[in-house]
């Protein structure tokens, strides 16, 4: 076994190999970029070599610095985790060449696998079921649609480099073909300067299941079948093993063509087959096609080691150090069922716009495997994959594991950034996979339902209210402002996405309180660290970040406290309107027309929820025109009052135009 060895790689993958390797006693190596210099995975390490800047090309795709960091520090094997060098036949060349260990694949299997043709040709010769097609080196344009014509319509094109969608096009009709070929093509050599395309008989309904095999370059067994179907543009979301539907006959079918695709190329390590199965009819031992092979750990890897008990970076450190196969076949385990949900920064109601932003609060609750390469403090950087955490429950059933993965979710909280946590709580309370529906399409043909916002209900605004008085941390002893004469009354002001609300929060108990809202009135109270609403036990939890109250109640919603008498409105230091911060009756009104003015005089009074709010310039200026009187109703933005432009405001403007 090795002594140490060097993680080429960052994020929740590092961490998760480290893991492993500090639980085998064997030494860790990190490499950072200046971007992750406290990252986790840095601090997980017993030692850690910066390897260049930020961007992935001066650093973690940098395979010479990354090599002389491995020498320098005496470690004996590299780790390449997934994506960056993981699949790269010139490192492992390079590492094996500086007399290094490659913890992976050679770089023989790797490039058998590179392009789709080759390997299709090679699973074919292995007995591998292929996906009925033309895969040949006349590329003519005629001749491809000679040969799509023969498969029989409708078929897909796809890229003989590609991967992950890139360079395919479905076609019906033989009209379509040409367009359809020239688009593929200009894909293709655009991603992977390679504009080789092979044609296949498009498998209806498709789903998308693969099989975890592990070899010692001879001999491979499979670790069973993960189903990936779960995708959104070609980018797995949630991930489960076992497949549903699948029987003993069919999964054993699929694990020995995935054993055959394995030793048909001498394969080392862990790999994934993975399989295109024909979804219209249910599973068929006559209905999965080869579709490629991925020659790394892949990120779903913990779904297979939950239902196997088997973990497989240890056993890739063990095989890559010359131990035999650790289990046969016959002794691998298959039990329950486990799901894997992919955390990601990213914006779902903007079409799923990756963030970045700072972890100003990040919490799991037990329950779930989490890992994650990030900490609360962290920054989710532009420069990389925007993953959080992968969630990963397991149970004796499929139901039970889908009822623990709901129960994750909704006890996940973070703070800082937008994240796709709505989207996959949505996703795994979704009817259809809940029943084990699951096809490729199926995210496309709801994304509108599953992608739509969630909007705080009144008990989360309710707690929002306590939150922006600071009473949320329901600290045991007497709440601040508790008086036991009377029940003292304060007014909340906090907006949700721009949308402005107030609440009217009395304190009725050492834990306790009333809130009033404009559509809704919760008691809530404080007990032992959890809130009860309207006498209810609830999971809520309100944390306040700034001016950022963060409400942690199934979903989490984030409210901002900027108060609107100073801020909101157009009356703030640069505007020239002082709004109505909510709907109200003008009480006063105190300015005049060409009235000189300085920051912090009284403008107006206006009465809301039965409190009175003053309305103060934000800043030395002349009145303009005063647009309402005393007794006028108001909504909630309704402009009272214009004021002079500012003229160090206007200035600013024109530099900056
Ligand atoms: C297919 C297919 C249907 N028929 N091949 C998508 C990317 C790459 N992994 C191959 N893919 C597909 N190949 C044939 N002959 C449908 C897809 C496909 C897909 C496959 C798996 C998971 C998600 C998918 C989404 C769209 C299309």
């Amino acid at each position: 076994m090795f002594k140490k060895i060097l993680i080429a790689n960052r994020g929740e993958i590092a961490c998760r190999v480290m893991q492993t390797a500090r639980a085998m006693g064997v030494g860790t190596v990190a490499v950072y970029s200046d971007a992750d210099a406290g990252a986790k995975h840095v601090a997980m390490a017993d030692e850690a070599v910066r390897i260049g800047p930020p961007a992935p090309a001066q650093s973690y795709l940098r395979g010479d610095a990354i090599i002389d960091a491995a020498r320098a520090t005496g470690a004996q094997a590299i780790h390449p985790g997934y994506g960056f060098l993981s699949e790269n036949p010139e490192f492992v060349e390079a590492v094996e060449a500086a007399g290094l260990v490659f913890i992976g694949p050679s770089a023989g299997a790797i490039r058998a696998m590179g392009l789709k043709d080759a390997a299709k040709k090679l699973m074919a010769a292995a007995g591998v079921p292929v996906v009925p097609g033309y895969h040949g080196e006349d590329q003519e344009p005629g001749h491809l649609k000679v040969e799509a014509a023969a498969v029989g319509y409708p078929v897909l094109i796809k890229a003989v480099a590609g991967g992950g969608g890139k360079g395919m096009r479905r076609v019906d009709v033989p009209g379509e073909f040409m367009n359809a070929l020239e688009a593929a093509r200009a894909e293709a050599l655009g991603a992977f300067g390679n504009d080789a395309v092979l044609i296949e008989k498009y498998v209806e309904e498709p789903r998308h299941i693969e099989v975890q095999v592990f070899g010692d370059g001879t001999h491979a067994v499979h670790l069973y079948e993960r189903d990936c179907s779960l995708q959104r543009r070609h980018q797995k979301v949630i991930e489960e093993a076992p497949a549903p539907g699948m029987t003993a006959e069919i999964r054993a079918a699929m694990g020995q063509a995935g054993v055959r695709a394995a030793e048909a190329i001498g394969y080392e390590g862990a790999g994934t087959v993975e399989f295109i199965v024909d979804g219209s009819t249910g599973l068929r031992p006559d209905g999965f096609w080869f579709m490629e092979m991925n020659t790394r750990l892949q990120v779903e890897h913990p779904v297979t080691e939950a239902v196997t008990g088997v973990d497989l970076v240890e056993w890739q450190l063990r095989v890559a150090s010359g131990e035999p196969l650790p289990m046969t076949q016959a002794e691998i385990p298959l039990k329950g069922h486990a799901f894997e949900a992919r955390l990601y920064a990213e914006d779902v109601p903007k079409g799923f716009l990756p963030a970045t932003g700072t972890l100003t609060h990040l919490a799991f609750a037990p329950g779930a495997r989490v890992d994650s390469g990030v900490r609360a403090g962290d920054t989710i950087s532009p420069h990389y994959d925007p993953m959080i955490a992968k969630l990963i429950t397991h149970g004796a059933t499929r139901a039970e594991a889908l009822v623990r993965m709901e129960r994750a979710l909704a006890e996940t909280q973070v703070a800082g950034l937008v994240t796709n946590l709505a989207f996959l709580r949505k996703l795994a309370a979704h009817r259809g996979f809940a029943a084990g529906d699951v096809d490729t399409g199926l995210i496309d043909r709801d994304v509108e339902m599953l992608s739509a916002e969630p909007v705080p209900c009144t008990r989360t605004r309710a707690l929002a209210a306590l939150g922006a008085l600071g009473l949320h941390q329901g600290v045991p002893g007497i709440a601040p402002g508790f008086a036991l004469w009377a029940p003292v009354e304060h007014v909340a002001q906090f907006s949700w996405k721009g949308e402005q609300s107030a609440a009217r929060v009395s304190v009725t108990g050492p834990h306790d309180y009333e809130v009033v809202l404009e559509d809704g009135r919760h008691q809530l109270a404080s007990k032992g660290g959890t809130w009860l609403m309207d006498g209810a036990k609830t999971s809520a939890h309100v944390v306040r970040n700034g001016a950022v109250v963060s409400v942690f109640f199934g979903n989490g919603y984030h409210f901002d406290l900027a108060d609107p008498l100073d801020e909101g409105g157009e009356g703030s230091a640069g505007g020239n309107l002082i709004e109505a911060p909510m709907p109200g009756l003008v009480k006063a009104v105190f300015a005049r027309a060409g009235q000189a003015v300085v920051k912090g005089d009284r403008l107006a009074v206006l009465e809301a929820m039965k409190m009175e709010h003053v309305l103060v310039a934000a800043r030395d200026c002349t009145v303009a025109e005063v647009l309402v009187s005393a007794g006028a109703q108001v909504e909630a933005g309704a402009a009272l009052i214009r004021l002079e432009p500012d003229p160090e405001a206007a200035e600013a403007t024109e530099d900056a135009a």
